[in-house]
């Protein structure tokens, strides 16, 4: 569910590998989706994907992966018939942090995983994405009884040709991957540059600083264990693993959508207000994408 960038990628890889796949679409994008074009740096090529509008027809999966943006996933979540939770592993690719406490008050009985992935995929239009660059997947049970599910989830995915592991904590990843899109997503989105040439301008570095930094404090006071000087050189490793990528917020600005800010930035501030930090950099470029956006509609 989610046909975005990502949710298309993943939806072609798992089809070329084999799997059972289903894309549920909107209407209006079906013929598109089913004739997914994926293009990488070495070739562009068409796939059949198998594709439905009809949220019943996801029933009898055993894995649902939810690659929508994190504020569409209550609806995403209603849409859904409410037994398929009870058999189906559920596993959310969100950036930010946020989703998974909405999701878990909705779906109290099954299985969630939650998952960050460092694919960089953007998408020129419906049913044409672009690979930029293969990344990891890293995945972990929300319960302590769903490893196996995580396991087998991760093992599809890689089969997928998506590179999946499991970790044991899940929570301590989506903090270092919300530190990483806090530091690249909201300055590309403010000043239009693909991610590789972010790391390139001195003043956007220091602002990376100043992002990980806030970030960084407010982790510790929640005991997440991170070193920001870590996080500053992973930031340096996804702009270089991801150069020719146009980060999500910046996909998203440009196409006149509402932004993850408030599930990244906005996290970040959030929790310093609540801890008495102050973050004052965070505050800004949260205001700034949110100026942005602001006579935008929803996705
Ligand atoms: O997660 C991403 C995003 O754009 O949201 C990265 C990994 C930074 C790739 O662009």
């Amino acid at each position: 569910m989610g046909t975005g960038a990502l949710g298309s990628l993943f939806g072609g890889l798992l089809t070329e590998a084999g799997h059972d796949t289903l894309l549920l679409g909107r209407y209006g994008q079906i013929s598109e989706l089913q004739n997914l074009r994926i293009k990488t740096m070495n070739n562009e090529r068409n796939v059949a994907v198998r594709t439905t509008r009809d949220p019943m027809m996801l029933a009898d999966s055993e894995l649902l992966l939810f690659t929508m943006k994190s504020y569409s996933i209550d609806d995403a979540i209603r849409q859904l018939p409410a037994e398929l939770f009870d058999d189906c592993i559920v596993l959310a690719l969100q950036n930010g942090i946020g989703h998974l406490e909405r999701m878990r008050n909705v779906i109290q009985n099954g299985i969630i995983l939650a998952g960050v992935t460092y694919q960089a995929a953007t998408l020129i239009q419906t049913g044409y994405v672009i690979h930029a660059a293969v990344g990891p997947t890293v995945l972990g049970p929300l319960g302590k009884d769903d490893r196996v599910a995580a396991e087998s989830a991760a093992e599809a995915l890689t089969v997928g040709g998506i590179p999946s592991k499991v970790v044991d904590d899940i929570n301590r990843e989506l903090w270092i991957k919300l530190l990483i899109n806090a530091a690249i997503n909201p300055l590309a989105a403010i000043t239009g540059m693909k991610n590789g040439d972010l790391v390139n301008d001195p003043e956007v570095m220091n602002m990376m600083w100043a992002v990980i930094k806030e970030g960084s404090s407010v982790c510790e006071k929640l005991g997440v264990r991170i070193r920001k000087e870590d996080i500053f050189q992973r930031v340096i490793e996804v702009t270089e693993a991801t150069a020719g990528n146009r980060s999500s917020m910046l996909q998203d600005v440009t196409k006149g959508r509402k932004t993850e800010i408030e599930a990244i930035n906005g996290v970040i501030v959030e929790n310093g207000r609540r801890l008495g930090l102050e973050t004052p950099v965070n505050e800004k470029l949260f205001s700034r994408v949110v100026s942005l956006t602001k006579f935008k509609v929803d996705d």
